[in-house]
């Protein structure tokens, strides 16, 4: 599994799946979920609407990942995933970590060899980049080494600014 960086718009990539830093809701909000939900379209919203109708009516845990197909955009997939809140007093490392376990077993599930990541928890939810990019990149790592089974070939981490390349270049090594 290749492991690659680019800083830019993750709504622009043309990969199997994408995966998006949503909320509990699934049904949209702000950051790199608003330009994901923009840009896909309606039939994205309508999706997410669905699954919470039927499989999810609670909505999706922090650190589970959920798939609909990917509207408008330039991928196939979207890969819904809920990002622990950041918390001083509690070390919710684990739950950022299942976030990335999670998409890429469902992303093994619909045969997806591209998966472009963003830096899950680094914004709204108030993670220090350092060290989210360090967690994101080790638990990849650890995919790459222990699933000999998955389809996924490339996981792409798209970051917004130099600043949020800079941070996971630094964890890559
Ligand atoms: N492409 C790639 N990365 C982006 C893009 C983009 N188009 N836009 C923003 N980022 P955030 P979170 C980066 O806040 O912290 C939403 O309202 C951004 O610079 O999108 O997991 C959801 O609905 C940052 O580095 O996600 C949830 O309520 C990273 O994406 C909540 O925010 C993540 O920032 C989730 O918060």
């Amino acid at each position: 599994m290749d492991i690659t960086l680019v800083e830019g718009d993750i709504t622009e990539q043309r990969v199997d799946a994408v995966v998006n830093a949503a909320n509990s809701t699934l049904l949209g909000g702000g950051g790199v979920d608003g330009a994901i939900h923009r840009r896909g379209g309606p039939s994205v919203l309508a999706a997410c609407r669905e699954l919470r109708a039927t499989t999810l009516p609670e909505g999706l845990p922090a650190g589970e990942a959920v798939a609909t197909p990917a509207g408008d955009l330039p991928a196939t997939w979207i890969i819904h995933t809920v990002g622990p809140v950041h918390s001083l007093r509690e070390d919710r490392s684990a739950t950022l970590a299942a976030c990335h376990r999670g998409s890429l077993r469902v992303a093994a599930g619909l045969g997806a060899r591209t998966v472009a990541f963003p830096a899950i928890s680094t914004g709204v939810y108030g993670w220090p980049l350092e060290d989210a990019a360090r967690i994101a990149v080790r638990t990849v790592r650890a995919v790459a080494t222990q699933d000999a089974s998955t389809t996924v070939g490339e996981v792409r981490f798209v970051l917004f600014g130099r600043e949020a390349y800079q941070a996971f270049a630094r964890a890559l090594g």
